[in-house]
């Protein structure tokens, strides 16, 4: 089975959660992405749901395909938010971001009811932190808030390069206007204190730690499918 047959069989599984007439928050990236196209077939087939995207791109995917869209601001109260992850623990503490959409994700997850996370076996790991920990800041003032990120780190023992995401055309901007620090900190054994002091810096808008915020993973395998509870 290749990763994208995992991804759909990942975002297959998740389907099982969705019930007619609920509120969704969904996801971004590649997995997210084949969830979307499974929801299209069943609002297709009258699955009455109104979504809210975490990105533009989601956004255009679902237009595209037929699922009903509500903002935020329309449906501040969601009962289920399906999204991918670059990292998951056995805690089900994530590392997102790697899509550039973490703040919309993290803002959305947190106005859910529930947040089921899909992804494929590769993002299982034993501690976080392997993929660059993704850091949105405030454009203003980044080269004060880049140090302040890489002292913080180093209180807590940790460093490594803090790389400023690029896209083709220049500096990458998330939908929100932020820029994106990239944090090769190796692994994290404390992701609760890293997040605590991350938050405590004013230039940082938010960071793609996501702790007590994941209820469900289903995570697809050369094995089969795998649904790990919190
Ligand atoms: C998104 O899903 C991001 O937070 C994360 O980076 C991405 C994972 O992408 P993929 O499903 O393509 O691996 O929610």
């Amino acid at each position: 089975m290749d990763a994208r047959e995992m991804k759909i069989k990942a975002a297959a599984a998740a389907l099982e959660f969705v019930e007619d007439g609920m509120r969704l928050g969904i996801g971004t990236g590649s997995t997210a992405e084949e969830f979307v196209r499974l929801l299209a077939e069943k609002v297709a087939g009258g699955f009455k749901v109104e979504g809210v995207p975490t990105s533009e791109r989601t956004a255009r995917l679902c237009l595209e395909l037929g699922v009903p869209l509500k903002s935020l601001d329309e449906l501040p109260e969601l009962d289920l938010t399906i999204d991918g992850a670059d990292e998951v623990d056995s805690a089900l503490r994530l590392v997102k971001g790697g899509g550039g959409a973490l703040l919309r994700e993290k803002i959305v997850a947190w106005a859910s009811t529930r947040m089921v996370v899909i992804a494929d076996e590769t993002k299982l790991v034993p501690t976080l932190g392997k993929f660059p920990l993704p850091i949105e800041v405030n454009p203003f003032g980044l080269g004060a808030t880049r140090l302040a990120v890489e002292k913080a780190a180093g209180r807590l023992g940790l460093a490594g390069e803090i790389r400023l995401r690029q896209s083709g055309d220049g500096v990458f901007v998330t939908d929100g206007g932020h820029y994106i620090l990239d944090a090769s900190f190796g692994l994290i054994p404390d992701a609760e204190a890293l997040s605590g002091a991350l938050h405590a810096i004013p230039g940082v808008v938010e960071h793609g730690l996501f702790i007590d915020i994941a209820d469900v993973a289903v995570i697809a395998g050369t094995a089969g499918v795998r649904v790990i509870e919190a």
